[in-house]
């Protein structure tokens, strides 16, 4: 199988706890304080790499965490590092947070590096927090949590054209014709199940890559046929090869065929329906092809150029291929896009916030990365650390929030697991 979409958990490595220590020397009553800091994190890293096809990989492993990073020592001995987490992954997959649906990478170089979940920066040790109005700190810092999220990889082939059409027409002839790319082909539907890749190499050494994907029949988007999602593997395509059965082999209308296709790639973008296309008249072999010809070049034929072929036989191939070289340079680059329902996601979760505060059952409840951090890095047993929390709550404006919700002494609040009693 061909698996070109994955959704899996990468988590960077949580940063090593500072440490609270004070140097023990013979003679010196009361030493310095002397606790390391917390070592980082490791991230979490992809690398494309163009020996793999699929995305097989994430379907049996989903959860990637890279190593936390070690606590910090007495005597000022600082944690070792975590090492980053490196996962290979297919040249033209695109990175997603699944939660927010923003693009996060497009790699589409071989080689080409991204980091998708940081490491936690270590925790400070006490030697750090030593001042000339406290010689001797018993505060530090826990481990910045790592990075975490819920990533969305999809696999977007890299090609120059795309072959789209009904099921049947001659998609994977025509790419079997005109480059050594070797696909199933016969005479029922959908016999093509997942997209080729051919090699077309011109005669001035130059060459572009085509992609034969599956037949779309009318409601694809619906989920009709196979669907339509497999068009994703055109969306960096810079030109559309629409090809028609001409001859009207299965009873079909050509022009039925063409507006039909056209309203399914609308369906899944207007940017791809859109895109500079030609239109491929396949089957001219065939007797009655050629009235059928005329029909399509009469309807389409000031808007689009037609070239009549036969896969069959090979006629008209080696034009058409003319044809494309020349248009390729022309065209422009699509960029990866987002798609609407996916836009629509990513306005949603953004919040300009630093945290928000609601109430249940009478207990006021912070939520927000920001605060959910400091919790999680915060030494509660020290005073000084209680005290330091305390102040962040001022920082960020979370007292004044709780304030303004009329918070009395006594009523509970409720941060990332931890809950309190508000006291002033
Ligand atoms: N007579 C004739 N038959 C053709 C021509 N091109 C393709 N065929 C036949 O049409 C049938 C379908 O061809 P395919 O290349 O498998 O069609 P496809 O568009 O890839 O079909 P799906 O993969 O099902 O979407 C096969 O039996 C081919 O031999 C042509 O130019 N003339
Ligand atoms: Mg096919």
């Amino acid at each position: 199988m061909f698996y070109d979409q994955a959704k899996i958990y990468v988590k960077g490595g949580d940063g090593g706890s500072g440490a609270v220590a004070f140097r023990r020397e013979k003679y010196v009553p009361e030493g310095g304080p002397s606790g390391g800091d917390g070592g980082r994190g490791a991230n979490v890293i992809f690398i494309a790499d163009e020996g793999l096809r699929t995305l097989v990989d994430f379907r049996y492993k989903r959860h990637y965490k890279a190593d936390r990073g070690e606590h910090g020592m007495g005597k000022n001995m600082h944690g070792k590092g975590g090492e980053d987490l490196s996962v290979r992954i297919p040249v033209g997959t695109v990175v997603k947070d699944a939660d927010t649906g923003e693009i996060l990478a497009d790699l589409i170089e071989h080689g080409q590096k991204v980091v998708v979940a940081k490491g936690g920066r270590g925790g400070r040790g006490n030697a750090r927090f030593m001042s000339n109005t406290n010689k001797a700190p018993t505060l530090a810092e826990n481990g910045e949590p790592g990075e975490e999220r819920y990533l969305v990889l999809e696999l977007k082939l890299l090609a120059d054209v795309g072959l789209v059409g009904f099921p049947n027409v001659g998609k994977s002839t025509i790419i079997s014709q005109v480059s050594a790319a070797k696909p199933k082909i016969a005479d029922y539907h959908f016999t093509t199940l997942v997209p080729n890749l051919g090699v077309v190499e011109l005669e001035d050494g130059e060459s572009f890559v085509m992609a034969d994907i599956p037949g779309l029949i009318e409601g694809a988007h619906t989920g009709a046929g196979l669907g339509h999602d497999f068009l994703r593997h055109t969306e960096r395509t810079r030109l559309i090869l629409h090809v028609l059965d001409v001859s009207g082999s299965e009873e079909r209308d050509p022009l039925e065929d063409f507006r039909i296709i056209q309203e399914e790639l609308r369906q899944y973008s207007q940017e791809l329906a859109s895109r500079p296309m030609l239109i491929v008249a396949n089957k001219m072999d065939i007797p009655g092809a050629g009235d059928n010809l005329d029909r399509v070049k009469e309807a389409l034929g000031e808007e689009h150029k037609i070239f009549p072929v036969s896969a069959a036989t090979g006629e008209g191939l080696k034009e058409l291929v003319y044809a494309i070289a020349q248009v390729l340079p022309e065209a422009p680059i699509p960029e990866i896009f987002v798609r609407q329902e996916e836009q629509h996601k990513v306005t949603q979760a953004e919040s300009p916030n630093r945290f928000e505060l609601t109430r249940e059952e009478g207990i006021f409840i912070i939520t927000g990365k920001e605060i959910e951090k400091h919790v999680k890095m915060t030494l509660f047993d020290s005073e000084e650390g209680l005290y330091r929390f305390q102040n962040i709550l001022k920082v960020m404006g979370i007292d004044a929030a709780l304030r303004a919700e009329g918070i009395k002494e006594g009523d509970k609040v409720q941060i990332a697991g931890l809950e309190f009693e508000w006291q002033e």
